[in-house]
């Protein structure tokens, strides 16, 4: 949907639903399905952020399993092939040219192959992956800490965000993305990966990179990475609530 749409639909639902409705939580399993979770008031949201961490330090891990506790099939959700002529590209070039740049509020803005990505010292972990819509999947990742990346980059004072930019659009050409909090970039399991249960990501769940950001719901895991541009505010990028789907109600702070 065009952002004026995406405005016009927020402010009708502030209207109809008010913030005590008890809606149905559900609908990401496709982006072009109109199922709202209203947002919770931007008070509360700062309030929950404040207690979950003041509760869990910023470096509590999140729980990790062992390998027998991998599901035996883990869901794809949301957009699950980008399905451009660009995209098409990469993959029948098993993803030799993709690059990830990493702009913005930095020292030194640089990019990476993924070849160069997979030289740098990897880390995996096997964590539990809770979708809004009700379903949970147990996996093992492995990839690139961010941390290590924003080392070398070298985030100014002023970097605030961490917007992970990614190569889908819905039906109406907006285009997914998501941000996290430059510090939890820091934090040891949150990883760009590019192996799911020993075997490269395949498409459907990402190909070839995409965001794991362990203490936080699955709409956070953003998919398909080109970019990461680190800003000083959300406004102005997307609708400017800091992630497609927060841009339509659902909570910028999705700790669990
Ligand atoms: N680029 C992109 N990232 C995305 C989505 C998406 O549609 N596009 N869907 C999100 C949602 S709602 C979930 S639950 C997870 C699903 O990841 P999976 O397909 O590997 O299960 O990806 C998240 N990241
Ligand atoms: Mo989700």
């Amino acid at each position: 949907m065009k952002p004026e749409h995406a405005m016009e639909r927020r402010r009708f639902l502030k209207g109809a639903l008010g913030a005590a409705s008890l809606v149905a939580l559900s609908g990401c399993d496709n982006l072009t399905q109109s199922s709202w979770f209203p947002s919770i008031l931007n008070k509360a949201e700062r309030w929950t952020e404040a207690v979950q961490r003041a509760v869990t330090p910023r470096d509590a891990l999140a729980k990790e399993y062992r390998e027998a506790d991998i599901s035996k099939m883990f869901p794809a959700n949301g957009n699950t092939d980008p399905g451009t002529e660009q995209y098409a590209g990469h993959v029948a070039r098993n993803f030799s040219g993709w690059m990830l740049e990493v702009v913005g509020l930095v020292q030194a803005p640089r990019s990476w192959s993924l070849a160069a990505l997979k030289e740098l010292p990897a880390r995996t972990q096997i964590t539990r992956h809770d979708c809004v819509e009700g379903w949970s999947a147990i996996g093992k990742w492995t990839g690139i800490p961010v941390g290590d990346l924003m080392r070398q980059v070298e985030p100014l004072p002023n970097a605030r965000y961490a917007v992970f930019h990614c190569a889908d659009v819905d039906d109406e050409g907006v285009a997914y993305y998501e941000s996290i909090a430059v510090a939890d970039c820091y934090h040891p399991q949150t990883i760009l990966a590019y192996e799911l249960n020993d075997a490269p990501l395949d498409v459907p769940h990402g190909a070839p990179l995409r965001l794991r950001f362990e203490r936080q719901l699955g709409y956070k895991q953003a998919k398909y990475v080109t970019k990461i541009a680190l800003a000083e505010s959300l406004a102005g990028i997307g609708g400017g609530k800091g992630g497609y789907w927060e841009d339509q109600g659902y909570e910028w702070y999705a700790g669990i």
